[in-house]
């Protein structure tokens, strides 16, 4: 395990070359009225996309087998953990190092949760840290908290986003021969696991009906771990506790940490983005973590990055309060 001893600010300016820089940014980006040009083909995938979850929904209260149930749980927790696990934790961000197998296993578990292929994600992530709440954040609380939600998929992308991101090094990301796969072999990957196997495994296992399986397993749950995702970009931009950070926009939050299977600590995350734990809270809360952590006990995993607690003690004291973590940590563990 490697500690990181460096203050939160120090690492923040290292993401942030000048955070009086971001500042001016995110002033100038409250004061103009920003054109949007919407992307009709999308606004029609997701309302054809909510309406088969919808009819997915009703499916799984009233008519789904238990086994099913079970399933989109299954689907959810795993497309989860190759977001969050995957594009979120190692490759966005690099808080731990994964051997091959490993990497093979979180692209494959990803690509269930068809998000935009690792490499997109790493870089509108890093963009989203990098630039947060200025125009050149994919999704910048500035603009509402629909736009943050999910509207940023619905538009074309900011100019500054474009200009600002092309300036990122991403060598990393394009050095790994796991993710230049997926990203060649993206549609049918996300045909087979986001799409087929969600569908098939039901029939041919416990007989539930095709119909069902697609509309529960592949529809609904392909929905909700969207939104479990994209509260990440707005329900923990908007309630929760400000331990670390008064100034930043995140906030820790219970229950985007219960559905994002360990992501809900985003005050922590945005001070301090190279730890693996992205929280500090108990492990029941960080699914992902316990994931990380088995991966190193099986030799899959090293290089876990964590923050110091001298370092966090010392960040709470000048930049955020002490007596709010001891409190949040008493109540959410
Ligand atoms: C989805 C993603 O849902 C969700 C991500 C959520 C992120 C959450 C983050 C916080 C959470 C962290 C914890 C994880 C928690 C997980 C919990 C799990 C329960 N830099 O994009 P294009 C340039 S996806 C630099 O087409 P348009 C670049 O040259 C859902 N340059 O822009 C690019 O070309 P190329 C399914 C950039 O035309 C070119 O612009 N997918 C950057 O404006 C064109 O790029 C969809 O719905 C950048 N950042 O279109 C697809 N960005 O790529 C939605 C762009 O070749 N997307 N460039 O280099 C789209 O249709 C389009 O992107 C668009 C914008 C319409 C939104
Ligand atoms: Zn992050
Ligand atoms: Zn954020």
């Amino acid at each position: 395990m490697t500690q990181i001893k460096v203050d939160a600010l120090i690492s923040k300016q290292f993401l942030a070359a000048d955070l009086n820089e971001i500042r001016a940014m995110q002033e100038e980006s409250k004061k103009k009225q920003i054109q949007v040009e919407i992307v009709w083909r999308n606004v029609l995938l997701f309302v054809a996309l909510h309406i088969g979850a919808l009819i997915g929904l009703y499916q799984l209260i009233f008519q789904a087998k238990w086994d099913t149930v079970g399933w989109v749980f299954l689907l959810h927790t795993l497309g989860s953990m190759g977001v969050t696990g995957g594009a979120h934790r190692l490759w966005a961000h690099r808080s731990y190092k994964a051997r091959f197998p490993m990497r093979v296993f979180l692209m494959l578990i990803n690509s269930i949760a068809f998000q935009n292929d690792i490499i997109e994600w790493a870089r509108d992530h890093r963009c989203h840290h990098k630039w947060t709440d200025t125009d050149a954040d994919p999704h910048s609380t500035n603009r509402g908290m629909f736009f943050a939600h999910m509207g940023w998929l619905l538009v074309k992308k900011h100019k500054q986003l474009k200009i600002q991101g092309a300036k990122l090094d991403l060598s990393d990301l394009y050095a790994d021969p796991v993710l230049m796969f997926q990203r060649q072999n993206y549609l049918p990957l996300v045909g087979i696991f986001c799409f087929a196997l969600p569908t098939f495994i039901p029939v041919f296992f416990w007989g539930e009906s095709a119909f069902i399986a697609f509309y529960t397993a592949a529809l609904f749950r392909y929905c909700f771990t969207l939104h479990a995702t994209w509260c990440i970009n707005s329900v923990s931009h908007w309630v929760g506790w400000q331990p670390y950070d008064h100034q930043a926009s995140s906030v820790d939050n219970l229950w985007t940490s219960v559905a994002a299977v360990g992501e809900g600590g985003h005050n922590y995350h945005h001070t301090f983005p190279q730890d693996y734990r992205t929280s500090e809270h108990a492990e029941f809360l960080n699914w992902t973590r316990v994931l990380i952590d088995v991966g190193a006990t099986l030799g899959l995993v090293y290089d876990r990055k964590t923050t110091a607690e001298e370092v966090i003690q010392r960040q709470c004291k000048n930049y955020g309060c002490e007596a709010e973590r001891a409190k949040m940590l008493q109540k959410l563990g």
